[in-house]
């Protein structure tokens, strides 16, 4: 549908995919591991929206990896099996019905609603899981906790023949162990990290439903160094939920990320917004 009438939002248009030109070649041939949460997931439209936009960084030639959680539709199947479930430090024990509960709904139902709504925006998608072709094996977390895996090999072969082949992997954070027919939960930041550190990514944005890391007035940081996060944590200006995603955030660029991003996953466009706009979103954790 052509519009006759030149009016300034085309022109605005135009002009905003100008300017995303130098974003486009800095971009080029990054791997940007995204990491979407279950809170940040959103109803249908937003699904179609952010799957959009991780289609977009492929067709410019960005290798994205999209590694999501599904903490609130786990609470759901758990709820109607009346499973009973208790998180300790942000991660939820897990004994051998949860896992098998963990493992449908992550690797089933969210896992293949990421891949059918890229492949409905025109993208390829392939969804996996941390077992598949080991990309995640995992040793036990801590006692306490049951089957949650560390991720202690990761195996990123299968994601470079997937990059090769222009195909978007979709990763659900189940893994493997070393012994036979082990099933690990993973965290699913603590999986997006330690993957994007094996692929010393470029970046690895964090897509949760908080703005950002905020400073002690209440503010979003837009930048922050290692050593800043640190400083902040010891203050207990960084807390609760904050810590496992600016733990992962350090761990992740000692690994040798190149910067990770905390931003709010139900902003529309936020994938877009930091990478091919100077006005980034969120708060942006680099050395
Ligand atoms: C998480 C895995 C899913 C996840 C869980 O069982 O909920 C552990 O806590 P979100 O949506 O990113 O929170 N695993 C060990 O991380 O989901």
């Amino acid at each position: 549908m052509r519009q006759q009438d030149m009016n300034k939002n085309w022109l605005e248009t135009a002009r905003t995919l100008s300017e995303a030109l130098p974003f486009m070649q800095r971009y080029s041939g990054a791997v940007v591991v995204v990491k979407f949460g279950g809170n940040a997931m959103g109803d249908d439209a937003a699904m179609a929206e952010f799957a959009r936009d991780i289609v977009l960084m492929r067709q410019v030639g960005v290798n994205p990896v999209v590694v999501h959680g599904g903490g609130p539709m786990i609470n759901d199947l758990l709820g109607r099996l009346n499973i009973k479930s208790e998180f300790v430090r942000g991660k939820r024990v897990t004994d051998q019905a949860t896992v098998e509960v963990v493992e449908m709904v992550l690797t089933g139902l969210v896992n293949k609603r990421i891949v059918q709504a890229i492949m409905d925006q025109g993208g390829r998608a392939v969804g996996l899981s941390g077992k598949d072709d080991a990309l995640l094996v995992c040793e036990p977390d801590d006692p306490e906790l049951g089957f949650v895996g560390k991720p202690a090999q990761i195996n990123t072969q299968v994601l470079h023949d997937l990059f090769g082949a222009g195909i978007i992997p979709v990763v659900a954070p189940v893994g493997t162990g070393r012994g036979a027919n082990e099933t690990y939960n993973v965290n699913g930041d603590t999986a997006a990290g330690a993957i994007a550190g094996a692929l010393r990514a470029d970046r690895l944005l964090l897509l949760t439903d908080v703005s950002g890391v905020k400073n002690a007035e209440g503010e979003v940081v837009t930048e922050l160094t290692p050593e800043e996060v640190v400083r902040m944590t010891q203050d207990g200006v960084i807390a609760g939920g904050m810590i496992p995603k600016t733990e992962t955030a350090l761990k992740a660029i000692y690994e040798g990320v190149r910067g990770v991003v905390i931003i709010d996953g139900r902003v529309p466009n936020a994938c877009l917004l930091e990478l091919f706009t100077a006005h980034g979103s969120g708060s942006l954790i680099r050395a």
